[in-house]
């Protein structure tokens, strides 16, 4: 019993030891200006890339009939506070079908392109001028977008809608 205890107390120092060294291997850089100091310094540490405003369809603007789902497929990934800009024409005698911003809360209605139960975010007023803007400011959130007009039609037929996710935004070095 003695014997063990004994024992037992040795190898509790030993362990002791040895996290103690091994701290001090794993952490060679610790605070000694050569670029492993923690917190970072601001003048070299990695910073986070500033959000961007990305026009929704490019130069295409936001119109019945335009692939949505590839251009924002080719134009991702978006990252949370991006903003996207969405440009369309207001209702007037020679623009008389308009469009519209809605958002869908999942992705079946989304599929099924059913405005139901989905919400306005841009009237058809709202993209005139400089456009809507509307911005990702929830991370890891799936955004489900579509035009609204014409009960679904401009969705469905006129392919205008789109999913993305809003990833954490990306660190540069040197920055
Ligand atoms: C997004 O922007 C808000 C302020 O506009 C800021 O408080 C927040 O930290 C930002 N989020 C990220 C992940 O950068
Ligand atoms: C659209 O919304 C704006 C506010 O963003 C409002 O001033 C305008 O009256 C609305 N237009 C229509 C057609 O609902
Ligand atoms: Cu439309």
């Amino acid at each position: 019993m003695a014997m063990a205890m004994k024992f037992g107390r040795a190898m509790v120092l030993v362990v002791i030891a040895s996290v103690m060294m091994g701290a001090s291997l794993a952490y060679p850089g610790w605070n000694n200006n050569n670029g492993y100091a923690w917190p970072p310094k601001q003048d070299n540490g990695p910073t986070e890339v500033p959000p961007t405003k990305v026009v929704v369809g490019g130069s295409e603007n936001w119109h019945f009939g335009f692939d949505y789902s590839t251009w924002a497929n080719k134009n991702g990934p978006f990252y949370v506070n991006d903003t996207l800009v969405f440009k369309y024409d207001p209702p007037s005698d020679s623009n008389t079908h308009p469009h519209s911003v809605y958002m869908f809360p999942s992705f079946w209605s989304y599929m099924r392109c059913d405005l139901r139960r989905a919400t306005m975010v841009a009237n058809v007023s709202d993209g005139a001028g400089d456009g809507f803007e509307f911005k990702l400011s929830q991370k890891w959130k799936f955004y489900f977008f579509a035009c609204g007009e014409s009960g679904g039609f401009h969705c469905s037929t006129g392919k205008m809608r789109f999913s993305l996710v809003s990833l954490p935004r990306p660190w540069k070095w040197h920055g």
